[in-house]
């Protein structure tokens, strides 16, 4: 953690932590990645499942894709990670700093780990929105009656409340998200930086002069840009926090 230490010395005083992570965070916790081994594309192709053409060709098969992830991720836990996370969000908001956590992951796990202040910048396994009037539902901790779910509303169709390939992510959101980046340090762990526009924020946090860390089993093709750490989130993060936690 040596280079993590001299550049926390030499940025001087730590007011805005920000945090971005990706399905990486969430690999400890058994939910699969997307693009590495054994990753959620290999089995999908994001065309039939991960857009709204695939889902106005076959709404049912998008539903069984995004209802057998979270029943899975039901199943699990959050990770020491997700912990690291929520731990360090305690310190810094207790020592008057503020914090914010952007995550692209649809999980929950992060929340259910304690973290506050989370943005869920590709929305949530656990809502879906009428394809009709707009309404929002919750989704249950157990199947599904019956896919695609209707809406109690207007009997419309319901959709996940996930954001799709060539959608936008929801306005408040990425603005409060590009805001976040206005900070001192940002941390990202377990994000390959393939997606757009999330893979614009660290050089939004680099221009504002913050120190970037990142976090990851192997570097990506940013990792120069950054104090790049190798190793498991939910092995690292602790000693991370730790390290950073001495400079708040
Ligand atoms: C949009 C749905 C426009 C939910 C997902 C430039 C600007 C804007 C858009 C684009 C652009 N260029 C291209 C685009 C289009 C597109 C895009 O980015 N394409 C890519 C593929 C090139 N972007 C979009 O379509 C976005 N929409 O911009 O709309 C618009 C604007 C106005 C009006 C109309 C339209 C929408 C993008 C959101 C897509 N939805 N998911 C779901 O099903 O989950 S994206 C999907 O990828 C997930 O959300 C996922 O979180 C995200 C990123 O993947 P990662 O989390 O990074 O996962 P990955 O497997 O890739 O990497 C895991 C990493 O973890 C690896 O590096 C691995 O080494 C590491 N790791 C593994 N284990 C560990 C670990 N690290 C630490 N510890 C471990 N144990
Ligand atoms: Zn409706």
């Amino acid at each position: 953690m040596k280079n993590l230490s001299s550049a926390l010395r030499n940025k001087g005083r730590i007011s805005r932590i920000a945090v971005l992570t990706g399905s990486g965070i969430s690999a400890e916790s058994g939910i699969p990645t997307f693009r590495g081994h054994n990753g959620l594309w290999m089995d999908y192709r994001i065309d039939d499942v991960a857009t709204c053409e695939g889902f106005k060709k076959d709404p049912g098969l998008v539903w069984e894709f995004y209802e057998k992830r979270r029943l899975e991720v039901i199943k699990t836990k959050p990770n020491r990670g997700h912990y690291a996370i929520a731990d360090l969000e305690e310190s810094a908001v207790s020592s008057g700093r503020n914090f914010t956590l952007c995550t692209q992951n649809v999980d929950g796990l992060h929340k259910r780990a304690g973290s506050k202040n989370v943005l869920e910048l590709h929305g949530s396994l656990f809502e879906s929105f009428c394809t009709k009037c707009g309404k929002s539902a919750g989704l249950p901790e157990n199947p599904l009656p019956h896919l695609p779910p209707k809406c109690q509303e207007c009997n419309g169709m319901m959709r996940p409340n996930v954001v799709w390939f060539g959608e936008p992510l929801a306005q408040d959101i990425i603005e409060k998200a590009f805001s976040s980046m206005d900070c001192d340090l940002l941390i990202i762990v377990g994000t390959s930086l393939q997606v757009y526009p999330v893979a614009y924020l660290p050089f939004l946090a680099l221009k504002n002069g913050a120190v970037v860390i990142e976090v990851n089993i192997t570097a990506t093709s940013a990792s120069d840009y950054f104090v790049f750490i190798k190793g498991k989130a939910g092995q690292v993060m602790n000693e991370i926090a730790d390290t950073i936690k001495g400079y708040l």
